[in-house]
């Protein structure tokens, strides 16, 4: 078996799973590299004064990691220029939020080369190498100017935007014509799958194989959906933890018979919380008799605060649900709990298991993970109902959840309404259907799907040793 080097942006595997760490790529790719051999590399989240390259090994919750520092300039340019204020929002389909600025752009390829010039001491020949999401989109080329000849795959964890909405991005044709140093391009459905074919096709004048290959200017990448997934095994673990357990009991305490709506998000406009909450004042107001008999636990845990979009976003929220609480509570009822914390995973799962609804509504969103924990935390006698955004790439594969527009506050309060209601007969039968698609294609099998898929490549190819080394 081939090793497996791992590049992402930041590196923050859990030190214990039952602990967790928020956010959907830290979760996901600690739980691929468990079983494997090889090394996690990227960022520490840590800035120097001068970049020094230098690599600090680690072994943490049972990965090998390997961490480098940045400059304070990276961070400004790299993270929080190009890749959040530039790709996060124009990829998430929000043109008025993207900034463009060159200084972006410029900090985004040297912190690129940065990324390969430090990485290239840890490959060996026979290494597969697989680079994680929007932030490193060209690092098989910075890699490939370096000399390496590797097998290296790509994947997205975020939506690839419709062809025309790329086009908005100042050097788009660059961008692309990088990604395709990759032998491999991972997206997480179809449709964004399509959206950057039809790119290829339709805007940059390249051609699709019926095999799902694409050629451009002499370049030739495969190209896939691989929709990720939980780690089902150690969710189900988790659950069945006296730590989970005790959650559980203390939110059925506390909920008072009333039932709960759960929403769990890190604090991002992309995840339509505002719209959350306004769908479900338009709930409390077309239904007084649901008044104390229902509330929303929405946890949100702060991210990015550095960009200025993401403070925009937390007041907002702070104000929308104050206004609401303020308009509906009695002296015995708050109707939405608004947290700003993260949990520790196996008390997520008892939070889950406690909710009679599951309300899951960004306005675009790469896969969702949270939509299957929710699922795979239920009570298989009584489950719960899961109320899912049709623009979440999940919605592609848990059609038995109630699939809403986020951005139709009706829709959304009529299908928490509907959920409520909903007969134990119909919630059991969703369920089952949701529950086995989630065991199905989990964590593992995202990753055997793709590293199959990287090796079935066809072996990347150099004409002379110039060729795979032109000057930088
Ligand atoms: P994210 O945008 O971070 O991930 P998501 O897939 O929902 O979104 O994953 C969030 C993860 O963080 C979940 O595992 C969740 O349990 C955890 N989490 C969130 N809030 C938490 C809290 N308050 N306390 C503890 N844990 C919390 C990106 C893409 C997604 C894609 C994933 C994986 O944006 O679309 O599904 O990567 O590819």
């Amino acid at each position: 078996m081939s090793r497996l080097i791992v590049i992402s942006n930041r590196v923050n595997p859990p030190e214990d799973s039952a602990v967790g760490t928020t956010g959907g790529l830290a979760m996901a790719l600690s739980a691929a590299l468990r079983e494997y051999t090889g090394v996690w590399f990227g960022w520490s989240g840590h800035t120097t004064e001068t970049f020094t390259g230098q690599l600090s090994m680690q072994r943490i919750g049972g990965v090998t990691v390997a961490l480098m520092d940045l400059e304070e300039q990276d961070r400004q340019e790299y993270y929080n220029g190009y890749a959040n204020r530039t790709l996060w929002p124009l990829f998430h389909f929000r043109m008025d939020l993207a900034q463009y600025d060159r200084s972006f752009s410029e900090g985004y390829e040297r912190v690129n080369m940065r990324f390969a010039e430090t990485v290239l001491p840890l490959i060996e020949p026979d290494d597969l190498i697989w680079v994680q999401d929007y932030h490193l989109i060209p690092l098989a080329r910075e890699l490939r100017r370096r000399g390496v000849k590797n097998r290296i795959g790509f994947f997205l964890h975020i939506p690839w935007p419709a062809r025309r909405l790329f086009t908005i991005l100042p050097g788009h044709d660059h961008l692309v014509e990088a990604i395709l140093d990759y032998d491999l391009i991972g997206f997480q459905t179809e449709d964004s799958r399509e959206s950057f074919t039809d790119y290829i096709v339709h805007i940059a004048g390249g051609t699709l194989e019926p095999d799902g290959t694409v050629n451009l200017n002499g370049k030739q990448s495969k190209v896939g959906a691989f929709p990720i997934g939980i780690d089902a095994a150690e969710f189900a673990h988790a659950i069945e933890s006296e730590r989970a357990r005790g959650v559980y009991d203390k939110m059925t305490e506390s909920r008072a018979g009333r039932d709960m709506i759960v929403g769990v998000d890190r604090l991002d406009y992309s995840k339509g919380l505002e719209d959350r909450f306004l769908a479900y004042e338009e709930l409390l107001t077309k239904n007084p008799e649901l008044h104390e008999k229902i509330f929303l636990l929405q946890i949100a845990t702060p991210s990015r605060d550095e960009v200025e979009a993401y403070q925009e976003i937390r007041a907002k929220l702070d104000m929308v649900s104050g206004r609401i609480n303020g308009a509906f509570s009695t002296i015995e009822w708050v109707p939405i709990r608004y947290v700003n914390r993260s949990y520790r995973r196996d008390e997520l799962a008892g939070i889950y298991r406690a909710a009679r609804v599951g309300l899951v509504t960004p306005h675009r969103d790469g896969m969702n993970l949270v939509a299957k924990e929710y699922v795979a935390a239920q009570d298989s006698a009584n489950p719960g109902v899961l109320v899912l955004s049709e623009f979440a790439g999940a919605a592609a594969q848990m059609k038995d959840a109630l699939i809403v527009n986020p951005f139709s506050r009706e829709e959304v309060a009529d299908a928490v309404r509907r959920a409520l209601s909903m007969p134990l007969a119909e919630r059991r039968q969703r369920w089952e259907s949701l529950m086995h698609g989630v065991q199905q294609h989990d964590v593992t099998a995202w990753r055997d799907s793709f590293v199959t898929a990287l090796l079935a490549t066809p072996e990347p190819q150099f004409e002379t040793e110039a060729a795979s080394r032109p000057a930088a």
